[in-house]
């Protein structure tokens, strides 16, 4: 009903700017094929498990037979969404990752995200483009700083929040205090879907509260294929004698101590991001991981309507619209190109379709459409919001850009992130200077890094800017086995970055007194910056030139609307 309300009003609003590829289809099959979307990112604190949880939503999800590992062994598969070169070597992921496949009738577009703080532009770009999370806990250390930074970005987006608490073959928090945690250091409403029994090396399986089933597993070697279970209620003696008393007694103690304090399964208050439902399990034994899945897909919501300068866009607006939110080049060495993924948010795609770009202001036909899997592309035909789709042969499309057979439509939703590190990037190799330059400046338009400019230098070095300083190193690592261009990076002097007003002039710029050490410079939308050495100077510049107010939040140019 809320959705039909928004349609109405967004068609109403909009109508008659461009050309609906859908008011000539039929109304029914995007409702149908909305219904069944589900798109979501697992995010979380580095190493709690999501990579790993991926990978076995993969598996349950029949998408792969057969479950690789992060940590990929000899004789053993790397992971689906690790497939970069460094996150295999390093055993941590650096980018993003995009899954889409069918399950049950849904049709699912998963993103893997990395947890790392110094990535975390990447995963916020992720959030802007589902309709819900699964937030991915290790057991054994609660909510850690990471996981607690990600899910106050997902409350005030209202995303609504699922909860793995991974890792309970391991020695864990006692599962009572977790749920206390959760609802104590997040603030939030937290409701066991189901309990695990035992845990460490009894980890036996977990109790489904709501159908009142205990699953005990069998774990198979590293994980690669589903776990054997049998299912039962509590007094089934086929599953009651594979339990021991201790387990048995503590198990049926805390689910008594649940089922006092009264709560129950809230779909409203998860929906709006008020509670979140809790499945415990194990993502490297398959323990819990099929009641994970089916339980998301049962309580999640499909897409819905995204907000445009106050009107909302419903998903069965009748006009494509969607925006990209990651850039990413060489995925497939075979290719060598560039990927914008984008999220489609009303109306229908389909490949060949004209489409107005709002950053070039120019209409394009998307003729290079793909479904995308990890590294792995199809070409696609069509697609419907909720879905995330790779184009291919764009070199105009950047991130936050919209896409849309309606002009009116801009979307605004990519956040801007404030660097904290600098550092000079040198050629050493003039031989391979294009090689450098084009690598660079893909890497540049990725969003992988942000590049400044200082005013009237000399240095022909340039000067990188980042959230944290591992992204230097992706940036040199991919150089050398994208580009093969070899650099040097060389520290800068500066902690700092402050946006000065877009309107500011050069006179005044000129006529500015800094601290000691600070460098007026500007970003790559030539809007005019200043670095500081240290928190101390800006503080202090700010103080003497009241004049100059100064944003610590890059501005947004009309080239980045
Ligand atoms: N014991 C145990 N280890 C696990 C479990 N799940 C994952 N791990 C291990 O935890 C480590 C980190 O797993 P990943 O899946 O890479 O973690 P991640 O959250 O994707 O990490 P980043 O992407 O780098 O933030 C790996 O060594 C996994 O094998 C689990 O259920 N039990
Ligand atoms: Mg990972």
């Amino acid at each position: 009903m809320g959705q039909c309300a928004n349609f109405q009003r967004g068609f109403s609003r909009l109508v008659g700017g461009g050309n609906p590829a859908m008011l000539s289809g039929s109304a029914v099959s995007i409702t149908t094929e909305i219904a069944k979307r589900r798109t979501f990112a697992i995010i979380s604190h580095p190493d709690a498990g999501k990579t790993t949880l991926t990978e076995k939503l993969l598996l349950y999800g029949g998408a792969v037979q057969l479950a690789g590992s992060v940590t990929a062994r000899k004789n053993q598969r790397a992971t689906t969404s690790d497939w970069m070169e460094l996150e295999k070597k390093r055993g941590i992921s650096i980018s993003s990752t995009v899954l889409q496949f069918d399950y049950d009738g849904y049709r699912i577009n998963l993103l893997d995200t990395p947890g790392h703080k110094d990535f975390s532009e990447d995963t916020y770009r992720v959030l802007t483009a589902v309709d819900a999370v699964v937030m991915v806990i290790d057991s054994a250390k609660g909510i850690e700083p990471q996981t607690r930074k990600l899910f106050e970005v997902c409350r005030q987006r209202g995303v609504p929040i699922f909860t793995f608490m991974n890792k309970c073959d391991r020695p864990m928090k006692n599962p009572l205090e977790l749920i206390d945690e959760l609802e104590r250091v997040l603030g939030i409403g937290a409701f066991p879907v189901n309990w695990p029994i035992g845990d460490g090396f009894d980890f036996r399986g977990v109790f489904d509260r709501q159908t009142s089933q205990m699953h005990l597993f069998e774990r198979t070697v590293g994980g690669q294929f589903r776990a054997p279970v049998s299912v039962g209620g509590v007094d089934d003696p086929a599953v009651r004698g594979q339990l021991d008393d201790v387990t048995f007694n503590k198990t049926t103690e805390e689910l008594a101590m649940l089922e006092q304090a009264g709560e129950i399964f809230d779909d409203a208050a998860v929906l709006a991001g008020k509670s979140t439902p809790v499945f415990f399990g194990s993502a490297s034994n398959n323990f819990g991981v099929q009641l994970l899945l089916d339980g998301f897909l049962k309580h999640s919501p499909a897409p819905k309507p995204r907000i445009m300068a106050g009107t909302q866009i419903a998903p069965e607006y009748p006009y494509f619209s969607g925006f990209i939110f990651k850039i990413q080049a060489n995925m497939d060495p075979k290719h060598r190109d560039r990927i914008a993924f984008v999220r489609v948010c009303s109306g229908k795609f389909e490949r060949d379709m004209i489409v107005h770009h709002s950053r070039s202001e120019k209409k394009v036909r998307l003729s290079s459409s793909h479904k995308i899997f990890g590294n792995e592309r199809e070409t696609l035909d069509e697609a419907y919001p909720g879905d995330v789709i790779g184009l291919v042969g764009h070199d105009s499309f950047g991130i936050g850009g919209t896409l849309t057979t309606d002009p009116q439509v801009l979307y605004k939703e990519i956040p801007r992130f404030t660097p904290e590190a600098f550092s000079y990037l040198h050629n050493p190799n003039t031989a391979k200077y294009k090689q450098f330059r084009q690598g660079l400046e893909q890497l540049l338009q990725e969003g992988v890094i942000q590049a400044l400019y200082l005013r009237h230098s000399s240095i022909k070095a340039p000067l990188l800017a980042a959230v944290g300083p591992l992204q230097f190193e992706v940036v040199q690592y991919r150089l050398q086995s994208e580009y093969g261009a070899e650099s040097r990076l060389e520290a800068a002097p500066w902690t700092v970055v402050r946006w000065f007003p877009t309107d500011i002039t050069e006179e005044v710029l000129d006529s500015l007194s800094l601290p000691t050490g600070s460098r007026l410079a500007y970003d790559t939308g030539k809007n005019p910056v200043v670095l500081f050495p240290n928190e101390w100077s800006a503080g202090y510049f700010e103080e003497t030139n009241q004049q100059a107010k100064l944003s610590a939040i890059p501005v947004q140019t009309a080239r980045d609307a």
